[in-house]
């Protein structure tokens, strides 16, 4: 029997089992998966012809087989009304993962809903309404009135700038093009939304604000640069645990010189030797410790800079770069402008870079001589810049993303082989709407303006910011005061007299209550102050497409039923337009009812027709049996054209292998968040794609032939100085507090623990969300390990479990962010930037001894992380 996972055997895939294209739906990564399913009355045979593998299994395979799985990645589940086996593993001829799973996407099969073998029975299986003083189930119809009747009656009466709007704007599970069009069509085209944020931000904006106005897109490389590399820069991010298979299936092959013969193939004569790494994080984590494992000590350097201070040690190094001549004359000549200006405004030592990061000069200097320094026969050093939450949460977001990118341009690193300016990521990225124009820069910060009173209706799509958002504890607070009032006023009423139920509700509203409705998969914490609950499929139980962190595009193919009643989320938002059209007729508003026309959407593809297809820069060329064509390995975005595969094709191909179609010219893509500006569309006609017999053309590489997004082409420098702490209340928090409460994720755990909150493999290991600690300061605190403890500041606070980190820092304490049972964000101040970024690492804070290790903490290891060789 597999440990906590009550199965002793699992069936064998048999030969006929319908095969599915499948992209892991947790992290950017988006390694490729395969899901088997086959009718729960069969199984297959050893013998090669019965099983998928097509081997013989009645004999020992090898360590490495395909021709196997685990427990973790079976399932039984419904599909179209009939019990299936489901087995989702990894693809080994995935080019993105080559077989990889990880500790979250291997576990994908067992954390779906299975009523036959009891895993995520959380799952939301109907809409919910607050009936009779609790959340009670009833009929789409039922609750999208409500929603649409309380929500129209407010929009005619104070404007749409009183509907407050939460969405996601990513890939995976909780997004993909089709629902966030299908959300976006609703918010920024049947209406105009303003005060609407994003899922990991209090506000519409874009996390990159700083490499998008240097004409720089963020997903900008390929995974493959990984590999090619000489000197890869880590900042602010911790790979292993939170983008992994990339981590391991094309750094890892880098640092252990195995992609040495691919260099030579694809850069001559050029010397080339192993990947050096350069980590820049506060904290050593175990992407350092694997680092130094694959790479040798030697070629590591982790510079453990003070927290926040990111920016002056890139400005040192610029500085430094361009002293040496360590800079790509010809290419700043050629693709960009300002150099000069930037060079001399964020002109710093490195003497004084050092004091303020607390690294030693000498290491500030060996690691600019990894990155810039010529190699032998004056060869180009070719660089890869990978940035992720720690650079984006971090102190002064714009100005250390330019910062960053300054030093990746100077050095001629954009736009090449081995190179890279870019983010690692957090989800997919699924980003197709109607132009956000309106919403303004800055944008309104969401968060404020609700704890302030304001706002009438707030739609919550796939977020949970009670575990998630900064200042979370005056939110949760306020947040609850104002949906109770409403609450009250819904007891009031009986629940059928729609009439009265509505009049209540507004005029709760106008006391300065709020209406909350909530679409998710499962209950959430904020989910708790909703009146309206609707239940979404997600990833896998619905057709899905998104882009990895090279831009990769794939379909996920639907294969299995969602529960009970719950649709795909632009399917939720296409009736709720349907409602809200119904609703507006019957305020007698006949003009703002015509602006929810073009709903009718039947299926998740008609939304992704609707979208994608006729709206994202290529989108012509993309439709889902071409993407189903190509499997798991897709391709890179932008689309460019489309290539005849050699089978039979007519239209406007003479169908010869290797015939390229190409569509008008297109400009770098954007990365698939906000852009803030009209998206240009495509002029001209696009060739009438012939059969499905086609390939979809993509693009490996932005900014290949140098020229970057920007009227004239070119990239611009900035000018990055630095500000100290620069969020407001930043300094005065650290002037106050003794322990940096460092904040971020673990392998195991998946955001806010939504599945996991019902899986004993997640919840056993973390039954409360870890603080690392140095030994002595727990000794101090007395404090043993798995000590329940309490982490509090003048924002607020919350729990954590000790666990002794001998490697962590005196005082500098890393906790397990968004965890259901201790809120890192409870101690998060409300200090953003100046346009309204959330600074999540830089917080400061007291700690004490709340109580022993509680029983289910006492049997839990609290040996360290790391690995020896
Ligand atoms: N302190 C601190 N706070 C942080 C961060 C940090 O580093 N430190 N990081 C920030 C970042 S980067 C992020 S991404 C956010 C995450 O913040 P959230 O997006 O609020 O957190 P998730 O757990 O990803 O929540 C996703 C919700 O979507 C639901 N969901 C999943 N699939 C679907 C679906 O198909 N449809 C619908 N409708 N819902 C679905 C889940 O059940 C869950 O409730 O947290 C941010 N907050
Ligand atoms: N296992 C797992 N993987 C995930 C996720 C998950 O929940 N679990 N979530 C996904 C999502 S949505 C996201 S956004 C990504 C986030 O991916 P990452 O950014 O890699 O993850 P974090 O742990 O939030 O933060 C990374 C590092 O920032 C460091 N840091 C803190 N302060 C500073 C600073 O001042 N300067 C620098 N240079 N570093 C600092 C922290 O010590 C931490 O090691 O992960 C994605 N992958
Ligand atoms: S690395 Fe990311 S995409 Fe790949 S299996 Fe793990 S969670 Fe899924
Ligand atoms: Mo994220």
């Amino acid at each position: 029997m597999a440990y906590k996972r009550q199965i002793g055997r699992l069936p064998i895939v048999p030969a006929d089992a319908t095969v599915h294209n499948v992209v892991c739906h947790y992290c950017i990564v988006g390694c490729g998966y395969k899901a088997y399913t086959w009718d729960a009355r069969y199984e297959g045979g050893t013998a090669p012809k019965d099983n998928a593998f097509g081997v013989d299994l009645s004999k020992q395979q090898d360590a490495e087989t395909t021709a196997w799985y685990p427990p973790s990645m079976y399932n039984l589940v419904k599909q179209n009304g009939k019990d299936v086996h489901l087995v989702l593993k990894p693809d080994k001829d995935c080019v993105v993962n080559s077989g990889l799973g990880s500790v979250r996407g291997a576990r994908m099969a067992e954390m779906s809903y299975s009523r036959q073998r009891n895993t995520e029975l959380q799952r939301l299986t109907n809409p919910l309404v607050w009936r009779y003083g609790q959340l009670q189930p009833t009929s789409w119809d039922d609750a999208l009135d409500l929603v649409a009747r309380v929500t129209a009656n407010v929009v005619a009466a104070q404007g749409e700038d009183a509907l407050f709007v939460s969405a996601y704007d990513h890939g995976g599970a909780g997004g993909g093009y089709e629902n966030t069009w299908g959300t976006g069509k609703l918010y920024f085209g049947a209406m105009k939304i303003k005060n609407i944020r994003i899922h990991n931000r209090p506000a519409y904006n874009s996390e990159v604000h700083g490499t998008r106005d240097m004409g720089v897109g963020e997903l900008n490389n390929c995974y493959e640069d990984a590999e090619l590399a000489d000197t890869i820069v880590a900042v602010g991010t911790n790979a292993l645990e939170t983008q992994t298979n990339y981590f391991l299936n094309h750094w890892v092959p880098n640092m252990r010189g195995t992609s040495v013969d691919k260099k030579k193939k694809e850069f001559g004569n050029e010397a080339v030797d192993r990947a050096r790494v350069v980590i820049v994080d506060p904290r050593r984590t175990v992407t350092v410790n694997a680092c130094e494992i694959e790479a040798g000590k030697e070629n590591v350097l982790h510079l453990a800079i003070n927290s926040g201070t990111d920016l002056i040690l890139f400005n040192a190094w610029l500085t430094y770069a361009a002293d040496k001549g360590w800079v790509d004359r010809a290419f700043i000549a050629a693709s960009t402008k300002d150099f000069d200006k930037a060079v001399a405004a964020n002109k710093v030592s490195v003497a004084d870079a050092a004091k303020i990061t607390g690294v030693s000069e000498a290491d500030i200097v060996k690691a600019i001589t990894w990155i810039a320094e010529p190699k032998a026969g004056n060869a180009r050093r070719r660089t890869m810049f990978a940035y992720e939450k720690g650079l984006i949460w971090g102190n002064d977001n714009y100005r250390t993303n330019q910062s960053l990118v300054n030093l990746a341009l100077a050095t001629g690193n954009v736009g090449r082989p081995g190179g890279g300016c870019v983010r690692m990521g957090g989800h997919q990225e699924g980003y197709c709407r109607p132009s956000d124009a309106h919403v303004g820069r800055p944008a309104a910060y969401v968060d404020k303006l609700l704890i302030e009173g304001k706002g009438a209706v707030h739609h919550v799509w796939g977020c949970d910011h009670y575990k998630t958002t900064l200042n979370a504890m005056e939110f949760k607070r306020v947040y609850k005061k104002r949906t109770d009032m409403v609450k009250d006023a819904m007891n009031s009423v009986p629940y059928g007299d729609r009439d009265a139920m509505v009049k209540a509700i507004t005029d709760a509203i106008r006391q300065g209550g709020l209406f909350s409705v909530d679409v998710d998969i499962v209950p959430t914490k904020i989910g708790e102050a909703a009146h309206v609950i609707l239940p979404a499929a997600t990833s896998g139980e619905m057709n899905l497409t998104s882009m990895n962190g090279e831009r990769r595009m794939r379909l996920t193919e639907r294969y299995m039923d969602p529960p009970g009643q719950a649709m795909p989320d632009c399917l939720i938002a296409a009736r709720l337009a349907n409602h809200m059209e119904r609703a507006f007729r019957a305020l007698g508003k006949p003009d703002i009812a015509g602006k929810f026309t073009g709903f009718d959407w039947k299926t998740e593809e008609d939304a992704f027709m609707d979208g994608y297809h006729q709206h994202e820069k290529g989108g012509e060329f993309v439709t889902y049996a071409r993407l189903r064509a190509m499997g798991t390995n897709g391709f890179q975005e932008p689309a460019v054209g489309l290539e005849s595969t050699g089978a039979v094709a007519a239209g406007t191909s003479t169908g010869a292998p290797g015939e390229v179609l190409k569509g008008p010219a297109i400009e770098g893509a954007r990365g698939k968040e906000p852009v803030q500006k009209d998206a240009p569309t495509l002029a001209g006609a696009a060739p009438t794609p012939p059969a499905d017999t086609q390939r979809i053309i993509g693009t490996k590489r932005l900014y290949a032939d140098g020229k970057f997004n920007a009227p004239d082409g070119k990239a611009t420098f900035m000018p990055t100085q630095w500000r100290g702490l620069q969020a407001p209340g930043k300094q005065a928090e650290k002037d106050k507090f003794p322990y940096l409460i460092n904040n971020g994720r673990a392998n195991l755990v998946w955001q806010s623990a939504y599945l996991d909150v019902e899986n004993e493999l997640v919840m056993d290991r973390w039954p409360f969300p870890f603080i690392e600690m140095n030994p002595q300061d727990m000794a101090e605190l007395n404090l043993k390990e798995g000590d329940l403890v309490e982490v509090y500041n003048d924002n607020g606070s919350t729990q954590a479990m000790a666990y002794p980190t001998p490697t962590a820092k005196r005082k500098q304490a890393f906790m397990l962010f968004a965890y259901p049972t201790g809120v890192q964000g409870n101690v998060v101040s409300a200090g953003v930037n100046e346009f309204i970024i959330p600074n999540y690492k830089q917080t400061w804070g007291s700690i004490r001894k709340i109580s022993d290790a509680p029983a289910g903490v006492a049997h839990l290891t609290f040996k360290s992380k790391e690995y020896t060789a």
